[in-house]
């Protein structure tokens, strides 16, 4: 199949500090060597309120505008482009690595609530002391076991199932939040964050996100703020 890259491409995204959605989403394209027009609209304003509406059916980021057509939530972002402009390639060639990946890519699309209310996605913020809860604490334990079951599965050392997968761009965002915070991980947690960070893409999203004006107060947690 040849992508037809000659339509405009747009995504419409949060404020890279904050959305965790819309990095998920911008990381698929450029992982398909897309370089879509950004549009940033800061959350929590009046501006993303008056106009939120002329991209969003839902109101939400991000939304992915492919000429006139619209593809909004990230994870339906991810697998059009895996389809129009990646040659299926952002998911692996092996059936049972790529439902393990399917399956681990709805669940964090699904789940982990508990971390996403108490640690939410700060790119700027690094090494925040926080008090975790025990719901957060599992959250970070299964997140780790579905990272060391996808690694055996795949036999990689870099990304989860071998190759970039639509799975590492939905835990980039968890990668940002375990580095913004102070938290006990075993080492191939480790590894695999610095593994992300390496990432010039991730990279260049948090050096745009450290260069926004606009600070959310409720997402700006830890140096010993109450987490319960
Ligand atoms: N399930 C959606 C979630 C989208 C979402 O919750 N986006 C947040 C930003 S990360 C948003 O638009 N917040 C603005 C608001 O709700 O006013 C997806 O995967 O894209």
């Amino acid at each position: 199949m040849t992508a037809d890259t000659s339509t405009a491409l747009t995504l419409v995204c949060g404020n890279r500090n904050y959305s965790s959605w819309s990095l998920r989403a911008w990381l698929c394209t450029r992982k398909a060597g897309l370089d879509p027009e950004v549009v940033v609209l800061p959350m929590d304003t009046p501006e993303f309120e008056a106009r939120i509406a002329q991209y969003s059916p839902t109101r939400r980021v991000p939304v992915l505008w492919i000429g006139d057509e619209w593809v909004w939530d990230s994870l339906a972002i991810a697998e059009t482009v895996n389809e129009r402009y990646a040659d299926a390639q952002l998911w692996p060639a092996d059936e049972g690595l790529r439902a393990f990946g399917r399956a681990m890519a709805a669940e964090m699309h699904s789940g982990f609530g508990a971390l996403r209310h108490a640690l939410p996605m700060n790119c700027r913020a690094k090494q925040r002391s926080v008090v975790l809860s025990a719901d957060v604490r599992n959250d970070i334990d299964r997140l780790c076991e579905l990272w060391l079951q996808a690694k055996s599965k795949s036999g990689s050392d870099t990304w989860l199932l071998g190759d970039f997968s639509i799975v590492d761009a939905m835990f980039a965002p968890v990668v940002v939040r375990f580095s913004a915070y102070a938290l006990e991980l075993p080492e191939h947690a480790k590894q695999y964050l610095a593994h992300w960070l390496a990432d010039a893409d991730l990279q260049s999203w948090i050096g745009l996100a450290e260069e926004e004006p606009w600070v959310i107060q409720h997402e700006e947690v830890g140096n010993g703020a109450s987490l319960q």
